[in-house]
């Protein structure tokens, strides 16, 4: 496919998991104008720089991967931050893309915007239909309201301004911090360390029996770009593998990968969250899109890109300096 290389494209949150996978994706496709910046380079909460931002550069392509993202402790403990900084950003980058555009935006949201006991497999429809999720209710309130607002500006100004729910993701450039890291690579740090340290067991949160459906950056970001290029509608986007397992299946893949040959124990007084976050992917599928990286094929990959060959650190630093991903 040929592309529009007149494309000034602003991808914000560029260092994340999300983010950095999406310029990956875009590099690779040959866009010659990816923008990035930094948070000391600009600070997404502050509304005058990032309409200072859109003024000078004129991005005509914004895809809003900024975020505060965590796993289910941070979400749980640290519910001031979860909703009022994604709120913040995505108030920010929408205003400005309507005020300073016309730009095309792409919203990332998350499939926990859906109520917990939503039927199975999720769809759009079941949006606001029961309550959350009560360990992610303040993040998945921000993004239900980011899906709001591209809607709410498509509406009255025409915007095209778009959004995407994917599932939960895994890859490059992941937080590996064991207090607000997300389950898979807490599980490849908390295994690895067990192999490295001669430990007879790992511990893991809850019961193991919650399911969970996972998917590679480097698949949701061919899946970004695809609706970015084909999609201009209200409605979002599901973006899943369209399979799910247990925890205790992950717990053991997990294990498998990194040759760990001790016990699996089950610390019942964390949360499990959501018994389950299957998603509907059928309308992403049906625009001819589908993942191409297994979860073993995925999971081998990024244990071995960070923690491979005797490397045991992540993105250059030892493990022990590693921080939680702080702020977009
Ligand atoms: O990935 P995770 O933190 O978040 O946890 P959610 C998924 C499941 O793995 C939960 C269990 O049942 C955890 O109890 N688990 C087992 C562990 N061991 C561990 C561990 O060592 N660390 C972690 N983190 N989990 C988050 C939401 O939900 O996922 C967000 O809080 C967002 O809003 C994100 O949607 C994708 O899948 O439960």
């Amino acid at each position: 496919m040929t592309i529009d290389t007149e494309r000034r494209i602003f991808v914000a949150g560029h260092r994340g998991l999300v983010g950095s996978a999406i310029v990956r994706e875009l590099q690779r496709q040959g866009y010659p104008t990816v923008l990035t910046r930094t948070r000391a380079e600009l600070d997404l909460f502050d509304a005058r720089a990032v309409n200072q931002f859109f003024a000078d550069q004129r991005p005509t392509h914004v895809f809003v991967a900024a975020a505060r993202v965590g796993g289910i402790l941070a979400n749980s403990s640290r519910p001031a931050e979860f909703i009022w900084e994604n709120l913040v950003i995505e108030t920010n980058l929408v205003h400005a893309g309507w005020k300073h555009g016309p730009s095309k935006m792409l919203f990332l949201g998350s499939s926990c915007i859906y109520p917990k006991d939503a039927p199975q497999p999720l769809h759009p429809h079941h949006l606001l239909s029961g309550p959350l999720e009560p360990t992610n209710e303040w993040y998945a309130l921000a993004k239900i309201a980011g899906i709001k607002l591209c809607q709410a500006f498509r509406r009255q100004y025409g915007c095209d301004f778009i959004a995407a729910m994917p599932t939960n993701m895994y890859g490059p450039n992941d937080n590996y911090h064991p207090d607000s890291s997300h389950v898979l690579p807490a599980l490849l740090r908390k295994f690895h360390e067990a192999k490295i340290s001669g430990a007879t067991e790992v511990v893991c949160w809850g019961s193991g029996n919650v399911r969970r459906e996972f998917l590679h950056t480097d698949d949701f970001a061919r899946a970004a770009t695809l609706l970015m290029d084909r999609y201009s509608e209200e409605q979002f986007v599901n973006v899943g593998s369209g399979t799910d397992l247990t925890i205790r299946e992950i717990a053991e893949l997990v294990s498998e990968v990194v040759g760990f040959s001790g016990r699996i124990v089950w610390d019942t007084s964390r949360p499990d969250g959501t018994l389950r976050k299957l998603m509907d992917s059928s309308q992403i599928f049906a625009l001819g899109w589908k993942p191409q990286i297994s979860l073993e094929e995925g999971i081998r990959a990024t244990y071995g890109s960070i923690f491979g060959n005797g490397k045991n650190r992540v993105l250059g630093k030892p493990l022990v300096e590693v921080l939680p991903v702080d702020g977009p």
